[in-house]
């Protein structure tokens, strides 16, 4: 479902305000990680899910390839599936394969990248028995559209793969998971997958990889900023940085600043002075413990169903019942 143009300019509008609040915020700078994912953002994520340092999207995939049935199994009836940030659908394949062998099943793929839900179309229209409807909204706007199109004795599984939750920052990861919960009815389920907490120098390694894939990722955010806001960032006087933060168990994505500079952002008709050696901070990602997981679940009004974790590259899925 495609957006309307009206949307659009809102979201123009939203990415505009978004980015002269983060950029004139003292004393970090920051911009906010959903913006990473514009056409060549999508796609450069999708590398670096294939980069050997980052294990992540393997660990994610392993567990559902492995427990699809049985994650499918513990969701009896009619069930429609929903999925937040489907990316380009691959991990969702054994999932939906397991749904549709026991019936006729609808999915809905919700994502703000048009290019993720081409690519995620693509990927998944050849499984028989499912039908998809993609929606180019928010999470929650759309999780909305799907709710309002279930039918009487439907229940929803909501996807919410990738350890995406771990890019929202504490606590905003709990009250995201509260609104999913107010929308959703008792019964309807939740496959959450996070990441979990390992190594500080494998974690480096992963989000600061040897091909520059990763610092490729982050700089694009201001070379979409200079796209789309005729903006003057100039690239090479940034440095990708992937520090961990011990205190919020994070990995944070910075740029840094090699010397002190002027930026115009002029489309969004405002300046900025970054100093030498200033970061923006554009992106957090937890890494969480199996307990934080539970808590998580507690403080939302879900209860645990069941948990499978990934021993190579510590990573949980959980299948969590709203009550
Ligand atoms: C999408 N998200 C879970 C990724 C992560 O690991 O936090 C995004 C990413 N950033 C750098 N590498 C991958």
């Amino acid at each position: 479902m495609m957006a309307s143009r009206a949307l659009v300019l809102d979201e123009v509008s939203a990415f505009a305000a978004d980015i002269r609040a983060g950029l004139t915020k003292a004393p970090q700078k920051e911009l906010a990680s959903k913006y990473l994912y514009d056409e060549l953002g999508s796609r450069l994520f999708d590398v670096i899910s294939l980069l050997p340092e980052y294990g992540l999207t393997r660990a994610d995939q392993r567990l559902l390839r492995r427990n699809a049935r049985e994650i499918v199994d513990r969701l009896p009836g009619d069930i429609v599936v929903a999925e937040l940030g489907s990316g380009n659908g691959s991990k969702t394949r054994w999932i939906l394969e397991a749904f549709s062998r026991r019936r006729h099943t609808s999915y809905f793929p919700i994502e703000i990248s048009p290019t993720a839900l081409a690519m995620c179309r693509r990927e998944l229209s050849d499984i028989d028995s499912v039908s998809i409807v993609g929606f180019e909204r928010e999470y929650l706007a759309g999780l909305l559209e799907v709710t309002a199109r279930r039918r009487p004795g439907q229940h929803i599984l909501v996807l919410f793969l990738g350890s995406t939750i771990g890019n929202f920052d504490h606590p905003a990861d709990v009250t995201f998971l509260q609104e999913i919960r107010a929308i959703l009815n008792p019964g309807d389920a939740l496959l959450l997958g996070t990441d979990l907490e390992k190594p500080v120098d494998q974690l480096i390694a992963a989000y600061d990889d040897s091909l520059g894939v990763t610092a490729a990722f982050n700089l694009n955010l201001l070379s979409r900023v200079n796209r789309e806001f005729s903006a003057d960032f100039v690239l090479g006087s940034f440095r990708h940085e992937a520090r961990f933060n011990s205190r919020t168990s994070s990995i944070e994505m910075h740029l840094r600043s090699d010397r002190t500079q002027r930026v115009t952002i002029a489309k969004a008709g405002f300046s900025i002075v970054i100093r030498a050696g200033e970061t923006i901070w554009t992106e957090t990602s937890h890494k969480y413990t199996l307990a934080e997981v539970d808590s998580l679940a507690r403080k939302t009004s879900f209860r645990r169903e069941a948990q499978w974790s990934d021993t190579e590259w510590p990573f949980a899925e959980t299948l969590l019942v709203a009550v």
